[in-house]
């Protein structure tokens, strides 16, 4: 079976992460745990940093650095991406710099390559370029020496470069696109790289800088006197991440069956470019790329050139991982933008976590203590719910459904619904009466609210695995619930219902999301 590869940009080391980033990662990791806990698949997830180019040497030179030490610099900054994603609970298979040798290596056979295939020729670069974007523009998209995109002023360029032939694959990528062998998602990023494929001739790439105008980048093997432009350098380590020069066999055990998740500001250098390099060097394009939208504030999309941006350690410490996973993925779905501010925040984490899923897991862990004292009740096979029990079990497979093309917005409502569900069985079946009048119907009650319990873990862990892991061990289950695999697409799957043995002693723990008053901690 292959493995799915699911991969992350490598993010710009020019200043810390920041909310934008932290959702693209959890996105990623979100991803990665489901297919590997349900849907029992084999996962490898790989995330990095792009350390090179004219604005990370900007960023260097005002950080105090001198031209030179730009490798010092991003020594510093990368730790700050690491430790991010361990609070975040980002659990990647492997971390590629773009400053790796292997990496490094990897590029200049690309572009050895595609040189001796004759796919690479010198000329005059006339035209404008965004350092903050690290893009390049034609007369005809530039409106006023300002950025088309950040609205930034440009740099205008007349300089000798390298370029890649870009222009002949055009008809052979909108083939590809079309018919979903490269698999854009959602269907409006699709569609705007169709027209724009359909409606402009492609203008070759240039992939060089000369080293007078800029050091610090991968020296073009066949020219000392150029450097690659970042974004060649940077798109290669999808490839050479994985083995595509030091591990042949790890390699075609991984590509193309890879997803790759992106902001929508950076489709056209996935969906186009990048499916072009590959299709010169005679390897097969990227099977998926998933789209997402950006978080804005003010407006305004949150970036780390302009500093509008918000700080997910703010967030973590405040509310907790757990909190600020769930309200990125269930924000927005999957595609569109989304604008943040703490009260949506607060809002959604009152309702969700603290009314719905919090007081769920606090009043049936209560009363399996106070009627039992902490132990699962037993009931009678005859005694059984068919329709709670097919109800649970079908949970997985509605999930997983919800959760094409990563909404996980969708995804998240069918959990949202059975926990709405289970809350109000609750108030239907009062327990608290039966357990005056009918103690046989009781332990019918709190078991299937139990059994619900343990389902609604496993489905929320890979969106929320902290606290999916908490209810897990205040059921009493021994083993970790990282550990448990469960094929959602198999009719032979092992069966959600009567996960928590009759029997198992309970540890009840504190309440998960204490309710939060007027932004601050109850
Ligand atoms: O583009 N909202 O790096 P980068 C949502 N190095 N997502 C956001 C965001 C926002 N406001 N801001 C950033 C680069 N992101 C290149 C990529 S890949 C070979 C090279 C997310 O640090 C979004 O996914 O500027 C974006 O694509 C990613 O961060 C990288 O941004």
């Amino acid at each position: 079976m292959n493995k799915f590869y699911i991969t992350s940009p490598l993010y710009y080391v020019n200043a810390s992460p920041h909310i934008g980033h932290a959702y693209t990662q959890i996105v990623c990791d979100a991803a990665a745990r489901f297919e590997k806990q349900l849907e029992g698949g084999d996962t490898f997830f790989m995330t990095g940093t792009d350390e090179h180019g004219e604005k990370i040497e900007q960023a260097a030179l005002k950080a105090g650095y001198k031209a030179g030490e730009e490798k010092k610099f991003v020594d510093g900054i990368v730790p700050r991406f690491k430790e991010l994603w361990k609070t975040l609970k980002v659990n990647y298979d492997y971390f590629i710099r773009t400053t790796d040798t292997i990496h490094k290596k990897t590029v200049e056979k690309v572009l050895q390559i595609l040189n001796e295939k004759g796919k690479i020729y010198k000329k005059v670069y006339k035209g404008w370029f965004c350092t903050p974007c690290e893009n390049f523009f034609s007369n005809a998209e530039v409106n006023e020496g300002v950025c088309p995109d950040c609205k930034r002023k440009l740099e205008r360029l007349n300089e000798e470069n390298y370029f890649f032939k870009i222009s002949e694959y055009q008809k052979e990528l909108i083939d590809h696109i079309k018919d979903d062998r490269i698999f854009i998602t959602p269907d409006i990023r699709k569609n705007e790289v169709l027209s724009f494929l359909e409606k402009n001739e492609l203008q070759d790439l240039c992939i060089s800088r000369p080293k007078k105008r800029l050091r610090w980048g991968i020296e073009i093997p066949f020219d000392k006197n150029f450097v690659t432009y970042v974004w060649f350098d940077a798109l290669i380590n999808y490839i050479s991440g994985i083995g595509y020069l030091n591990d042949r066999k790890k390699f075609d055990s991984l590509w193309p069956h890879v997803g790759h998740v992106i902001g929508k500001d950076i489709l056209r250098h996935h969906a186009i470019y990048w499916p072009i390099i590959l299709l010169a060097l005679g390897e097969k394009p990227p099977k998926s790329i998933f789209v997402h939208g950006w978080w804005v504030i003010g407006g305004e999309k949150m970036s780390k050139s302009k500093g509008n941006v918000v700080d997910p350690a703010y967030f973590t410490d405040k509310y907790g991982v757990d909190a600020l996973r769930y309200f990125l993925l269930s924000a927005v779905g999957f595609g569109y933008d989304g604008t943040f501010y703490e009260k949506l925040f607060i809002d959604k984490y009152n309702n969700d976590l603290a009314n719905d899923l919090g007081n769920l897991v606090n009043r049936t862990l209560t009363m399996v203590e106070k009627y039992f004292a902490g132990v699962v009740p037993d009931v009678e096979e005859k005694d059984i719910d068919n329709e709670i029990k097919s109800n649970t079990e079908d949970l997985p497979g509605k999930l997983a459904d919800a959760y094409a093309n990563m909404n996980s917005l969708s995804a998240l409502k069918v959990v949202l619904e059975r926990i709405g569900w289970a809350n109000k069985y609750i108030e239907e079946k009062a327990p608290w009466k039966l357990a005056k009048e009918d103690e046989r119907k009781l332990k019918i009650v709190i078991y299937n609210l139990v059994q619900t319990l343990a389902a609604l873990a496993i489905c929320l862990y890979p969106f929320i695995p902290d606290t999916a892991g908490k209810i897990w061990a205040q059921l009493g289950m021994k083993e970790k619930i990282a550990n448990i695999k469960f094929k959602s697409n198999q009719r032979s799957r092992p069966s959600l219902w009567g996960i928590v043995t009759s029997g198992t002693q309970i540890s009840k723990g504190q309440p998960l999301f204490p309710r939060i008053v007027s932004g601050k901690d109850e």
